[in-house]
């Protein structure tokens, strides 16, 4: 490696190399797929959804989301009891070490809590991330009907 370095002027190695020091959580996650839950006006609360990549060879942990279309956002799990699926908050969600995390429906998912207004598909929404390290990323993610994406397990939806 050094040796190919000096090859390379001065400013060029030192741009490199610091850039390597200070990359940032935010830098090693890659986000794929985002998109949120479409609402009607008055719900009391939506969700997003995207696939978290890290690139890193350490463990990171997403420990905040926030996002100008909900007065709360909450990190949340949803766990199996005795057959009722039920939500619960959690203080982070960690990616694993050069691996992936999904954040779907039934599982985990960031809660997007009174909502300001309604959210329809075709309309882009954004939502922040933030990492252990106090990294932030912002995703830009598209609004999506969940009733299509979930027709086949209508039963457990209510019709609105
Ligand atoms: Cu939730």
């Amino acid at each position: 490696m050094k040796k190919t370095f000096t090859a390379l002027s001065l400013g060029l190695l030192t741009s490199i190399s610091s850039f390597q020091a200070f990359a940032t959580q935010a830098d090693e996650i890659s986000v794929s797929d985002p998109f949120a839950r479409e609402v009607p006006p008055g719900a009391p609360a939506s969700a997003s959804f995207m696939t978290l990549d890290n690139m890193s060879d350490q463990a990171i942990k997403l420990v905040l989301a926030d996002s100008e279309v909900a007065k709360i956002v909450e990190l949340h799990t949803h766990t199996n009891d005795n057959g009722v699926m039920r939500m619960r908050k959690v203080e982070f969600i960690e990616i694993p070490a050069n691996g992936q995390t999904v954040l779907k429906p039934g599982g985990l998912h960031i809660m997007l809590i009174d909502p300001i207004s309604d959210l329809k598909t075709g309309q882009t929404v954004s939502v922040k991330l933030q990492f252990e390290d106090g990294s932030t990323k912002q995703v830009d993610m598209p609004v999506k009907s969940f009733k299509k994406m979930m027709g086949n397990m209508k039963g457990m939806n209510h019709d609105m």
